[in-house]
């Protein structure tokens, strides 16, 4: 195997870490517990590359689970954020920032009229989930199996991302009540909705178990099927939005929803995500309407200046660029994996694509574990950085490309991976 690098400055910082922050990370992915490496800790990064405390550089596609579409640390965005510092940091009350960004959300997705600005995707769907019960009348959340919510209670059933990587198919701790109106089925699959059923949750591009795209036909599937039970459809669009298009899911499949969530890209970095959707049903929010919801430092002035940045340097131009760069990216996958004689499926959305080593398409939650549990993305993954690229540290999780990826990145990505492909498959 390419030996790995120099991790003790690494090592010895995780095993500080582990002593006063759960598994020595503040998010479970991070752990890199489903990959069997120490996590590298962060430095520095720039553009398409990352720095760790040991010295060692990475071409990144993980790009902050994607919240970097310009790459690391863009030099307009940072003046964006000092410039807004420099006012202040937080106020708890409104600023104009607040208005320009919900202007831009709502003026580039269809279905969107009015926005909540919030601090974090979990918040976006509780608070989106919240509306759509409070406004039907209803209880029953219709999700699917390997779809990721971010972790309030409802959703955390079934989930993908940080759930399917830890094998919990819940969580301890989520009382049988709180997931008892959460109904899971299979992702491409239509689910009965009856009259109880206040909204069905779908990630329109599901990327917490891999990449998964939908079926050809399967949104308007589940649109017509919400219309005829007088449900609502959430698209979570907190990895699609403003990442496979400007207008995201329902401006690339011309399927409407009735509510939407955002995060990541928004932000520009800092933590910012939202929920938008019809006025009628977002005016049900206090203090408009009676379902509360509420965030101290929701529509934070230096997320909003980093956000409104981000937003206004991706034109279509910006997404086909980024488009055509992830096409490259996986064809040049396709062949250097295979020429190794290894099985592999390289999904691609437009700017969205994962890795699932097997010999199949990757329709749902059971494909995806199937091809996570023969443990190759988890060797390929470490052969991958010790030829200085980080991917995901979890095969249920797809890969970011951002704009400061170059021609020249893209190749050495995929000179490396037929190395790795070659040395896993010797391992196996
Ligand atoms: P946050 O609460 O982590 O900001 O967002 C939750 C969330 C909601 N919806 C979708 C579709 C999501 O993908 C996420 C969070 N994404 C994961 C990565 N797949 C965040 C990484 C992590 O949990 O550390």
């Amino acid at each position: 195997m390419h030996p790995q690098h120099d991790m003790s400055k690494s090592e010895e910082l995780f095993a500080r870490a582990e002593l006063v922050i759960p598994g020595g990370v503040n998010s479970p992915v991070r752990a890199f517990r489903s990959v069997g490496l120490t996590p590298f800790f962060v430095e520095s990064a720039r553009g398409s590359r990352i720095n760790d405390v040991d010295g060692n550089s990475y071409l990144d596609y993980v790009q902050s689970w994607g919240a970097s579409i310009l790459g690391h640390a863009d030099p307009r965005v940072i003046a964006a954020i000092s410039e807004a510092a420099e006012r202040g940091t937080t106020y708890g009350a409104p600023t104009e920032h607040e208005v320009e960004l919900a202007e831009v959300i709502a003026s580039s997705v269809r279905g969107v009229a009015m926005v909540r600005l919030v601090s974090s995707g979990t918040e976006a769907v509780m608070t989106a989930i919240r509306i759509a019960r409070g406004a039907t009348g209803r209880d029953r959340v219709v999700k699917f199996a390997g779809c990721y919510h971010g972790h309030s209670d409802a959703v955390l059933a079934g989930g993908g991302s940080g759930v399917a990587t830890l094998g919990l198919p819940d969580s301890l701790g989520v009382t049988k009540n709180a997931v008892a109106d959460t109904l899971v089925v299979d992702y491409n699959t239509i689910p009965d909705i009856n009259s109880d059923v206040a909204c069905v949750i779908v990630e329109p591009v599901a990327a917490n178990m891999g990449l998964v795209p939908p079926d050809p036909g399967y949104l308007e599937g589940l649109r017509s099927a919400c219309d005829q039970a007088g449900a609502l459809l959430i698209f979570d669009e907190v990895i699609s939005g403003f990442r496979i298009s400007r207008g995201g899911a329902s401006e690339h499949f011309g399927v409407d929803a009735d509510l939407y969530t955002f995060g990541k890209v928004i932000g520009g970095g800092l933590p910012l995500a939202a929920v938008g959707g019809s006025q009628d049903l977002m005016r049900e929010l206090a203090p408009t309407g009676p379902i509360y919801q509420a965030g101290t430092l929701s529509g934070n002035p230096l997320a909003t200046a980093a956000g409104l940045k981000v937003l206004s340097l991706l034109d279509p131009r910006a997404f086909d660029e980024l488009s055509a760069r992830v096409e490259r990216l996986v064809g040049g996958l396709v062949e250097a994996i295979s020429a190794s004689g290894l099985e592999v499926q390289v999904p691609r959305l437009r700017t969205l694509f994962s890795i699932f080593f097997t010999d199949a398409p990757v329709r749902n939650f059971a494909d995806a574990k199937r091809a996570a549990d023969s443990g190759v993305y988890a060797r390929f993954f470490r052969s991958m950085l010790a030829r200085n690229i980080s991917l995901a540290p979890s095969a249920y999780e797809v890969g970011f490309v951002s704009l400061a990826h170059t021609d020249e990145d893209i190749e050495a990505t995929i000179e490396a991976a037929g190395e790795s492909a070659i040395e896993v498959l010797e391992s196996l």
